[in-house]
């Protein structure tokens, strides 16, 4: 089946929400990125499957072995130079004209909502095009091949700009994606397995504040039990489907 058979009613009753809705928040996770070509992690053939987080995904193997942590970054990196943004991501570019509000939290790293026009993109885990100094407060910003242990201007050791296990989400981001869960009429997640904290709370925490959630995923999740609507597929397909549904505004 692929992403948009069998899934017409759910499809209506998802627009329906959606239609009645003036601010919409909108949760990515790696599925987001999946139809650009970027491996998810969790998935059968996803990163986690191939290494272990434990070796390349906290502080403490960076502070063990950054030569080995870069070279998996600068792959990451050298492949990013090569994807797109797919005709999900520019949906939900366009959605910001479309909703009151449109509050769009990613945990995604690859900075492909950004490239796909939105504007206002709360990033979670940070991002792989930055590289940031452990000592001093520079970002080194771009996909430019960094080398194999790339050090800052002030001496230090430059390290991925992203969130590793273990680490807090970047100063502010957090907040205002709470904030965006606790405000929105309706919060549609899409691509995410659900089990990395604190970004898959981010549903109950609308829900317990009367926001209807819909989930755009082809496994069910921890998150499917708090969805009012499941569509149940791939979000490339869907997300297009659901815009034609929703038709031109009002
Ligand atoms: C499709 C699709 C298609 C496929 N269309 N869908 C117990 C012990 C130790 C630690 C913890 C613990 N309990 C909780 C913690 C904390 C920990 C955590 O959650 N661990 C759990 C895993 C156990 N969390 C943290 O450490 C976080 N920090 C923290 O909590 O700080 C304290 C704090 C508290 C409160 C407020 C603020 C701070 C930090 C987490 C950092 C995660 N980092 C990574 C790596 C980023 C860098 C990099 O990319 O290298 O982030 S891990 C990885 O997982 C990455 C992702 O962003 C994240 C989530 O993954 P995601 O997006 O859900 O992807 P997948 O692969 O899991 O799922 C893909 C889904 O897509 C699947 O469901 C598919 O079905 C679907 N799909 N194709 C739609 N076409
Ligand atoms: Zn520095």
């Amino acid at each position: 089946m692929d992403g948009q058979s069998g899934a017409g009613a759910a499809i209506l009753r998802a627009a329906e929400l959606l239609r009645r809705a003036e601010r919409v928040a909108v949760s990515t996770g790696a599925g987001m990125s999946a139809e650009a070509g970027i491996a998810t992690f969790r998935d059968r053939d996803g990163l986690w499957s191939k290494f272990n987080p434990e070796e390349l995904a906290t502080p403490q193997a960076f502070a063990r072995q950054p030569q080995r942590v870069w070279e998996w970054y600068r792959a990451r990196r050298a492949q990013l130079a090569t994807v797109e943004p797919h005709a999900g991501h520019r949906v939900l570019a366009r959605w910001e004209r479309r909703f009151h509000s449109l509050d769009l939290i990613t945990q995604n790293v690859d900075g492909l909502h950004a490239r796909a026009g939105s504007s206002r993109v709360i990033e979670l885990h940070g991002r792989l095009d930055v590289a940031l100094c452990v000592s001093c407060a520079r970002r080194v910003c771009g996909l430019d091949d960094l080398g194999a242990d790339p050090h800052c201007e002030c001496g230090a050791r430059l390290r991925p700009g992203v969130v590793w296990f273990g680490e807090s989400l970047p100063a502010g981001a957090w907040d205002v994606a709470q904030d965006a869960a606790q405000r929105c009429e309706v919060l549609l997640v899409i691509g995410t397995s659900g089990v990395v904290q604190p970004a898959a709370s981010l549903a109950q925490i609308a829900c317990a504040h009367g926001a209807r959630v819909i989930e755009i995923n082809p496994q069910p999740t921890p998150i499917s039990s708090l969805a009012e609507v499941r569509l149940a597929g791939t979000c490339a397909g869907l997300l297009g489907a659901l815009d034609a549904a929703l038709g031109d505004r009002p």
